[in-house]
């Protein structure tokens, strides 16, 4: 059942059951530690950047972290993400409005990719920053333009550097490193400009007004972090950012276009909530169970991540196995998600498995699990809720039948195959 394989050079212990991912996290310690992905070490060391939340390790990764979940973790501070949000979600649903209206048939197919990237970035930037960088209007800045293209080609570049060294690639000046290179140049350089802005301003008005201004204004103010920390943990949330909650939601649509059945009981859900909550956004998230147990449910069909990873930090036991301690083990998320011993029925989309919670015990890993989880979790929940409350308000979403979709792994998994969805005026 637990298996050892190797992951490129990589020996690894591969485990899916539930109860052993339990022992695992269980054991995991303070200083949790996953899988290093190699080449965005290697590009680091290069430029001499310092390393976020994502790739430190031990005291230093700890102390970082702690600052970092009080801003974008906490209850204190996800609700200030509420509004911000909001308002992108409804600048969406403008955009598809002006596209129906264009068609002049009431309706409006399209692949949505670039769409959501755009919303993806304009919602983490309107948290991060405080700042709307006008991604839903029709014209945009070529250079966010750039730093979508550039995180798509960072992750795509990626993937074959965990099966050869990227310091041979380096050697031998393989296109691979250098579009690497390229990518993550791209991507700290607007980022930078972007934390730049943020800083100018804050030296200029001094005056220390009382309104949120987002997860940067807040870590400068505090001054618990080094300026290099900061910068580079919030280049990481503002990268990581982009495809992940974007490519969720697109399958997210996807599945719901395919169960329309679900898709009616979660716009149910929905104006029953918008109506109990008499227009307090706050109030309508906490009635809203389904949905929520829908974005789980997309999430375990459609992982962003293939696997959780942990180093052992101890001896542990699974499945019989004795565990050495500093052994990587891999919990395989997405074959868990469609194993059918662990999600009866595993190819069907039923986001009420969810709300039996009989059945949940460390199922829903999708966005890994303790101090080491992901730290834009609230951030993703949040916006993908928003926009799917907002979406389903407004439009029917449909697609055709019979086109099956798979998952391809560009390091996160994204579809194989463009999906095309069909919003409909409501
Ligand atoms: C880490 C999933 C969105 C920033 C992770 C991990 C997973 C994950 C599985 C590893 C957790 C672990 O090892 O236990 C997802 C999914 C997302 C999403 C499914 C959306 C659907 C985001 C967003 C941001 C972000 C929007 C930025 C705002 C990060 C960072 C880490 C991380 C910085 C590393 C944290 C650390 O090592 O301390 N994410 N993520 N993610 N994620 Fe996300
Ligand atoms: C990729 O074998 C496959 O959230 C490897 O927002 C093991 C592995 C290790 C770390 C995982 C990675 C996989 C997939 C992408 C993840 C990453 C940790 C964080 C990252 C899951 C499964 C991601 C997408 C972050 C990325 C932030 C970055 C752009 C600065």
């Amino acid at each position: 059942m637990a298996k050892r394989e190797k992951l490129g050079f990589y020996e690894s212990v591969n485990i899916i059951n539930p109860e052993d991912a339990a022992t695992l996290f269980k054991s995991e310690g303070t200083y949790p530690e996953r899988f290093t992905v190699p080449a965005w070490v290697a590009y680091r060391d290069f430029r001499n950047k310092p390393y976020g939340v994502l790739l430190k390790n031990g005291e230093a990764w700890r102390s970082d972290r702690l600052v970092l979940n009080k801003e974008a973790l906490s209850l204190e501070a996800t609700d200030c993400f509420v509004p911000l949000l909001n308002e992108v979600g409804e600048d969406f649903v403008n955009r598809v409005q002006v596209q129906i209206e264009k068609s002049g048939r009431g309706r409006w197919t399209a692949d949505l990719t670039n769409e959501l990237f755009r919303f993806a970035l304009e919602s983490v930037c309107n948290v991060l920053y405080g700042v709307r960088l006008g991604l839903l209007q029709d014209i945009i800045d070529p250079e966010a333009q750039k730093f979508i293209d550039a995180v798509t080609l960072m992750f795509h570049t990626t993937s074959p550097m965990l099966y050869i060294p990227p310091k041979l690639l380096r050697r031998i000046n393989s296109k691979t490193w250098r579009d690497h290179v390229q990518a993550w140049d791209a991507i700290f350089m607007h980022a930078d400009k972007c934390i730049q802005n943020i800083y100018r301003e804050l030296r200029l008005n001094r005056k220390t007004t009382k309104e949120y201004t987002g997860i940067l204004s807040s870590l400068l103010v505090q001054d618990k972090l080094h300026i290099d920390d900061i910068k580079a943990s919030v280049t990481e949330m503002m990268a990581g950012g982009v495809d992940t909650t974007s490519m969720t939601l697109q399958w997210a649509m996807f599945e719901l276009a395919r169960s329309p059945v679900v898709q009616d009981q979660l716009r149910a859900e929905i104006l029953a909530a918008r109506q109990v909550a008499q227009g307090d956004v706050l109030k309508m998230l906490k009635s809203i169970r389904l949905l929520k147990a829908a974005i789980k449910e997309t999430l375990r069909l459609h992982p962003v991540a293939v696997t959780l990873q942990r180093c052992t930090a101890q001896e542990i036991i699974l499945q019989d196995y004795l565990i050495p301690s500093k052994t990587l083990v891999q919990v395989g998320i997405y074959a868990l998600g469609r194993d059918p011993k662990f999600f009866p029925k595993p190819e069907l989309f039923d986001p009420q498995r969810w709300l039996k919670t009989d059945s949940t015990y460390f199922r829903g890993l999708s966005f890994g699990f303790g101090p080491r989880q992901c730290l834009g979790r609230r951030i993703a929940e949040l916006e993908m809720q928003l926009f799917l409350i907002h979406m389903l308000e407004n439009f029917k979403i449909e697609t055709k039948r019979g086109v099956d979709i798979g998952t391809k792994f560009d390091l996160i998994l994204i579809p194989d195959k463009p999906i095309h969805l069909t919003l409909r005026a409501l």
